[in-house]
Protein backbone atom coordinates (compact mmCIF):
# COMPACT_ATOMS: atom_id res chain seq x y z
CA UNK A 1 0.00 0.00 0.00
CA UNK A 2 1.36 3.51 -1.04
CA UNK A 3 2.40 5.51 2.43
CA UNK A 4 0.09 8.15 4.38
CA UNK A 5 -0.19 10.81 2.61
CA UNK A 6 0.77 14.01 5.39
CA UNK A 7 -2.37 16.21 6.19
CA UNK A 8 -2.08 19.18 3.43
CA UNK A 9 -0.80 23.01 4.53
CA UNK A 10 -2.80 25.47 3.77
CA UNK A 11 -2.21 28.41 1.24
CA UNK A 12 -2.82 31.49 3.66
CA UNK A 13 -2.68 35.07 1.46
CA UNK A 14 -2.46 38.23 3.52
CA UNK A 15 -3.41 41.33 1.14
CA UNK A 16 -4.17 45.03 1.61
CA UNK A 17 -3.05 48.67 0.19
CA UNK A 18 0.49 49.93 0.54
CA UNK A 19 1.08 50.76 4.35
CA UNK A 20 -2.02 48.34 5.60
CA UNK A 21 1.18 46.38 8.07
CA UNK A 22 0.71 43.27 6.03
CA UNK A 23 4.26 42.56 6.28
CA UNK A 24 4.49 43.08 9.55
CA UNK A 25 1.95 40.83 10.56
CA UNK A 26 3.11 37.93 7.82
CA UNK A 27 6.17 37.78 9.80
CA UNK A 28 4.84 37.93 13.54
CA UNK A 29 2.59 35.14 11.91
CA UNK A 30 5.04 32.76 11.12
CA UNK A 31 7.19 33.14 13.71
CA UNK A 32 4.23 32.33 16.15
CA UNK A 33 3.04 29.34 14.05
CA UNK A 34 6.63 27.54 13.82
CA UNK A 35 7.88 28.73 17.33
CA UNK A 36 4.69 28.50 19.34
CA UNK A 37 2.28 26.11 17.01
CA UNK A 38 5.65 24.02 16.01
CA UNK A 39 3.91 23.85 12.50
CA UNK A 40 5.57 23.64 9.14
CA UNK A 41 5.09 26.93 7.70
CA UNK A 42 7.12 29.58 5.29
CA UNK A 43 6.69 32.69 4.18
CA UNK A 44 6.66 33.41 0.34
CA UNK A 45 5.59 36.80 -1.00
CA UNK A 46 4.60 38.28 -4.68
CA UNK A 47 6.59 39.61 -6.47
CA UNK A 48 9.22 37.40 -5.86
CA UNK A 49 12.17 39.56 -7.52
CA UNK A 50 14.42 36.96 -6.98
CA UNK A 51 13.75 35.33 -10.14
CA UNK A 52 15.08 36.65 -13.42
CA UNK A 53 11.03 37.75 -13.97
CA UNK A 54 11.46 39.22 -10.59
CA UNK A 55 14.37 41.43 -11.22
CA UNK A 56 12.44 42.92 -14.66
CA UNK A 57 9.23 44.06 -12.19
CA UNK A 58 11.89 45.03 -9.52
CA UNK A 59 13.78 47.72 -12.13
CA UNK A 60 9.93 48.07 -13.02
CA UNK A 61 9.13 49.30 -9.71
CA UNK A 62 12.14 51.51 -9.07
CA UNK A 63 11.44 53.57 -11.72
CA UNK A 64 14.12 52.45 -13.61
CA UNK A 65 12.17 51.06 -16.66
CA UNK A 66 9.35 51.42 -18.79
CA UNK A 67 7.04 48.99 -19.68
CA UNK A 68 3.49 48.82 -21.35
CA UNK A 69 0.35 48.81 -18.54
CA UNK A 70 -0.27 44.94 -19.47
CA UNK A 71 3.47 43.70 -20.21
CA UNK A 72 3.86 44.17 -16.38
CA UNK A 73 0.56 42.69 -15.22
CA UNK A 74 2.23 39.48 -17.02
CA UNK A 75 4.52 39.87 -15.85
CA UNK A 76 3.65 39.87 -12.27
CA UNK A 77 1.30 37.00 -13.26
CA UNK A 78 4.29 34.66 -14.64
CA UNK A 79 6.23 35.74 -11.62
CA UNK A 80 3.28 33.56 -10.04
CA UNK A 81 3.24 30.66 -12.39
CA UNK A 82 6.95 30.52 -11.95
CA UNK A 83 6.12 28.80 -8.62
CA UNK A 84 3.09 27.50 -9.28
CA UNK A 85 4.45 23.68 -9.29
CA UNK A 86 6.61 23.97 -6.01
CA UNK A 87 3.66 25.83 -4.38
CA UNK A 88 1.45 23.16 -5.01
CA UNK A 89 4.72 20.67 -3.54
CA UNK A 90 5.18 22.39 -0.93
CA UNK A 91 1.18 22.66 0.44
CA UNK A 92 0.91 18.91 -0.67
CA UNK A 93 3.68 17.71 1.76
CA UNK A 94 2.21 19.53 4.19
CA UNK A 95 3.84 22.79 4.34
CA UNK A 96 1.59 25.88 4.91
CA UNK A 97 2.61 28.87 3.26
CA UNK A 98 1.74 32.76 4.29
CA UNK A 99 2.10 34.46 1.35
CA UNK A 100 2.05 38.24 1.15
CA UNK A 101 0.35 39.73 -1.51
CA UNK A 102 -1.25 37.38 -4.25
CA UNK A 103 -3.54 37.59 -7.73
CA UNK A 104 -6.05 40.40 -5.90
CA UNK A 105 -2.71 42.47 -5.89
CA UNK A 106 -2.16 41.73 -9.59
CA UNK A 107 -5.55 42.59 -10.61
CA UNK A 108 -6.59 45.64 -7.94
CA UNK A 109 -3.29 47.38 -9.11
CA UNK A 110 -3.67 47.00 -12.96
CA UNK A 111 -7.31 47.38 -12.79
CA UNK A 112 -6.63 50.60 -11.21
CA UNK A 113 -4.38 51.75 -13.89
CA UNK A 114 -7.31 51.26 -15.75
CA UNK A 115 -6.90 47.89 -17.47
CA UNK A 116 -10.26 45.71 -17.91
CA UNK A 117 -10.67 43.72 -14.60
CA UNK A 118 -11.48 40.24 -16.39
CA UNK A 119 -8.72 40.91 -18.81
CA UNK A 120 -6.36 41.15 -15.57
CA UNK A 121 -8.01 38.11 -13.82
CA UNK A 122 -7.99 35.83 -17.05
CA UNK A 123 -3.68 34.77 -17.10
CA UNK A 124 -4.59 34.20 -13.01
CA UNK A 125 -7.02 31.69 -13.93
CA UNK A 126 -5.56 27.89 -13.03
CA UNK A 127 -3.31 29.71 -10.22
CA UNK A 128 -3.91 27.85 -7.09
CA UNK A 129 -6.87 29.32 -5.44
CA UNK A 130 -5.63 30.44 -1.56
CA UNK A 131 -7.22 28.66 1.23
CA UNK A 132 -8.35 31.82 3.15
CA UNK A 133 -7.56 35.25 2.23
CA UNK A 134 -7.01 38.04 5.30
CA UNK A 135 -7.68 41.30 4.13
CA UNK A 136 -6.00 43.71 5.86
CA UNK A 137 -8.30 46.64 5.86
CA UNK A 138 -6.98 50.54 6.58
CA UNK A 139 -8.67 53.57 4.69
CA UNK A 140 -5.70 55.16 2.34
CA UNK A 141 -5.44 58.35 4.27
CA UNK A 142 -4.92 56.74 7.14
CA UNK A 143 -2.26 53.94 5.29
CA UNK A 144 -0.32 57.35 4.00
CA UNK A 145 -0.44 59.08 7.60
CA UNK A 146 1.40 56.42 9.02
CA UNK A 147 4.25 57.13 6.73
CA UNK A 148 7.05 55.87 5.11
CA UNK A 149 5.18 55.60 1.42
CA UNK A 150 8.47 55.04 -0.32
CA UNK A 151 9.45 56.35 -3.84
CA UNK A 152 8.15 53.16 -5.77
CA UNK A 153 6.26 53.54 -8.64
CA UNK A 154 2.69 52.74 -6.88
CA UNK A 155 3.09 54.28 -2.91
CA UNK A 156 1.36 57.46 -3.92
CA UNK A 157 -1.60 58.58 -1.98
CA UNK A 158 -4.12 59.43 -5.59
CA UNK A 159 -3.13 55.74 -6.65
CA UNK A 160 -3.74 53.76 -3.29
CA UNK A 161 -7.20 55.31 -3.21
CA UNK A 162 -8.03 53.74 -7.20
CA UNK A 163 -6.73 50.33 -5.69
CA UNK A 164 -8.87 50.36 -2.48
CA UNK A 165 -12.20 50.50 -4.73
CA UNK A 166 -10.65 47.69 -7.02
CA UNK A 167 -9.64 45.36 -3.50
CA UNK A 168 -13.29 46.35 -3.09
CA UNK A 169 -15.13 45.48 -6.12
CA UNK A 170 -12.73 41.74 -5.96
CA UNK A 171 -13.88 41.58 -2.59
CA UNK A 172 -16.05 38.65 -1.96
CA UNK A 173 -17.65 36.60 0.84
CA UNK A 174 -15.01 33.70 1.98
CA UNK A 175 -12.46 37.24 2.17
CA UNK A 176 -11.90 37.33 5.95
CA UNK A 177 -11.74 41.32 6.55
CA UNK A 178 -9.82 42.61 9.28
CA UNK A 179 -9.74 45.51 10.74
CA UNK A 180 -6.25 47.01 10.40
CA UNK A 181 -6.75 50.10 12.19
CA UNK A 182 -6.71 48.15 15.38
CA UNK A 183 -3.70 48.11 17.66
CA UNK A 184 -1.36 45.31 16.17
CA UNK A 185 -1.98 42.31 18.76
CA UNK A 186 -5.53 42.49 18.37
CA UNK A 187 -5.31 42.41 14.49
CA UNK A 188 -2.23 39.66 15.19
CA UNK A 189 -4.85 37.72 17.58
CA UNK A 190 -7.68 37.98 14.86
CA UNK A 191 -5.48 36.46 12.25
CA UNK A 192 -3.38 33.88 14.28
CA UNK A 193 -7.44 32.58 15.10
CA UNK A 194 -8.62 32.43 11.45
CA UNK A 195 -5.52 31.17 10.48
CA UNK A 196 -5.44 28.06 12.60
CA UNK A 197 -9.28 27.59 11.61
CA UNK A 198 -8.20 27.42 8.29
CA UNK A 199 -4.57 24.76 8.60
CA UNK A 200 -7.67 22.35 10.33
CA UNK A 201 -9.58 22.27 7.94
CA UNK A 202 -6.80 21.75 5.27
CA UNK A 203 -5.99 19.27 7.64
CA UNK A 204 -9.48 17.41 7.96
CA UNK A 205 -8.57 16.92 3.83
CA UNK A 206 -10.60 19.70 2.23
CA UNK A 207 -9.19 19.68 -1.62
CA UNK A 208 -6.66 22.00 -3.10
CA UNK A 209 -8.67 24.00 -5.84
CA UNK A 210 -7.38 26.95 -8.37
CA UNK A 211 -8.35 30.46 -9.09
CA UNK A 212 -11.03 32.02 -9.79
CA UNK A 213 -13.74 30.52 -7.80
N1 LIG B 1 1.91 44.54 -7.24
C1 LIG B 1 2.14 43.39 -6.58
C2 LIG B 1 1.27 44.55 -8.47
O1 LIG B 1 1.07 45.62 -9.06
N2 LIG B 1 0.87 43.37 -9.03
C3 LIG B 1 1.08 42.18 -8.41
O2 LIG B 1 0.71 41.12 -8.95
C4 LIG B 1 1.73 42.18 -7.14
C5 LIG B 1 1.99 40.88 -6.43
O3 LIG B 1 3.82 45.71 -6.57
F1 LIG B 1 2.84 48.27 -5.04
C6 LIG B 1 2.41 45.81 -6.66
C7 LIG B 1 1.96 46.12 -5.28
C8 LIG B 1 3.08 46.96 -4.72
C9 LIG B 1 4.29 46.53 -5.50
O4 LIG B 1 4.80 45.02 -3.70
C10 LIG B 1 5.36 45.81 -4.70
P1 LIG B 1 5.53 44.93 -2.26
O5 LIG B 1 4.57 44.15 -1.43
O6 LIG B 1 5.71 46.35 -1.81
O7 LIG B 1 6.84 44.22 -2.51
Amino acid sequence: PPPPRPPRGSLIVLEGLDRSGKTSQCARLVSHLQDKEGLPVEAWRFPDRTTCVGSMIAAYLANQSQLDDRAIHLLFSANRWEKRVLMESKLKSGTSLVVDRYSYSGVAFSAAKGLDIEWCKAPEVGLIAPDLVLFLDVPPEKAAERGGYGTERYEQLEFQKEVAKHYNLLRDPTWEVVDGSLPLEAVEEQIRRLTMDSIVTCQKGKPLANLWL
